[in-house]
């Protein structure tokens, strides 16, 4: 792998330069949400620039959100890309990085940097699972990736969950997302302290003790456990690979395996944390681009 990379997700951008197989320069900035498609591609030039990137290098693209058979691209959690609704890609690369490159979804990016780079390598029927602003996933068979025209499969956060009550920002009622992501793990625990509003503080309020968090964390792993289970269901997985800051955060993987002991063997795929950590989308957008895994 030679060239560079962009992972577009909810909460942060990264670029990357890779020689020969390995990252020699990552930059990363916060995602501006609310900002318009054109602004957010605008920002990630310059972040590609940061790391040495020119029009004619070989770039690979994931971001957030679905893309369709027809290359729009699309939020499904609308909360997460305020702007980002049926968005022509190809012309939208033209105008802003001078480019035409593919553009996959990130969780789609990061199941193809685990399985032939990471922890997934070997495993016929994988499973991807980001828990970071949202709740993610790609899902691959016999290493081909599980797609569809509209670009919706594979977003199991949009899975209802029996633990959720509340309305997501795709509009479904009562989703995986809407109970174990980042962004809901931040809003159960502002309700609880107004200053603790967002994951991040949340786990690192609890890793010093404060228990008052104990019961939002220990929902979410929960969901994504009984999520696994549904997924081995319909899928037969056999391995689920966690990535995202909220999966890979300390202790959180332990506590979903410990939610799976709720499930009978056949519904407890095995679970295992991102070898490449946060750049398995950039691996596998990278890879993609150049239709080259080894
Ligand atoms: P993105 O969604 O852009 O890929 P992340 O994987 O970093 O980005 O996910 C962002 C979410 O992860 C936010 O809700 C943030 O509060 C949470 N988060 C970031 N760092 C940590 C951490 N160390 N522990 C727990 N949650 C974290
Ligand atoms: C959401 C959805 C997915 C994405 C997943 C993880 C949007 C904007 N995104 O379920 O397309 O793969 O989040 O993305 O609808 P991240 O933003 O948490 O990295």
């Amino acid at each position: 792998l030679t060239g560079f990379a962009l992972d577009l997700g909810g909460t942060k951008t990264a670029a990357a330069r890779f020689e020969q197989g390995k990252i020699i320069t990552r930059h990363i900035m916060a995602t501006e949400g609310m900002s318009n498609p054109a602004k957010l591609m605008a920002r990630s030039l310059s972040l590609l620039k940061a790391v040495g990137f020119a029009p004619r290098d070989p770039l690979g693209i994931a971001v957030t959100g679905r893309i369709d058979h027809a290359g729009f691209w699309h939020a499904v959690n609308s909360k997460t890309l305020s702007r980002v609704s049926a968005i022509p890609l190809a012309s939208l690369l033209k105008s802003t990085l001078l480019v035409q490159t593919p553009v996959i979804n990130d969780a789609v990016a990061a199941v193809l940097g685990e399985y032939h780079y990471g922890a997934g390598e070997g495993c016929p029927a994988l499973g991807f699972i980001t828990i970071s602003t949202g709740v993610g996933g790609a899902f691959l068979l016999d290493g081909s990736p599980i797609h569809s025209q509209n670009g919706l499969a594979g977003h199991c956060g949009f899975m209802s969950s029996c633990h959720a009550d509340r309305e997501c920002g795709s509009g479904r009622r009562a989703t995986v997302e809407s109970i174990a992501s980042g962004t809901a793990i931040g809003h159960y625990a502002a309700e609880i302290d107004a200053e603790i509003n967002s994951a991040q503080k949340a786990f690192d309020a609890r890793s010093h003790g404060d228990m008052r968090f104990e019961g939002i964390i220990d929902r979410a792993a929960r969901a994504i456990a009984v999520l696994c289970g549904d997924l081995a269901a319909i899928l037969g997985l056999e391995c689920v690979v966690i990535g995202g800051s909220v999966g890979l955060a300390p202790g959180f993987m332990e506590r979903i395996i410990q939610h799976q002991a709720d499930e009978p063997a056949l519904f407890r795929p095995v679970i295992k944390p991102s070898r490449l950590q946060q750049d398995n989308v950039l691996y596998g957008a990278l890879s993609h681009a150049l239709g080259s895994p080894p």
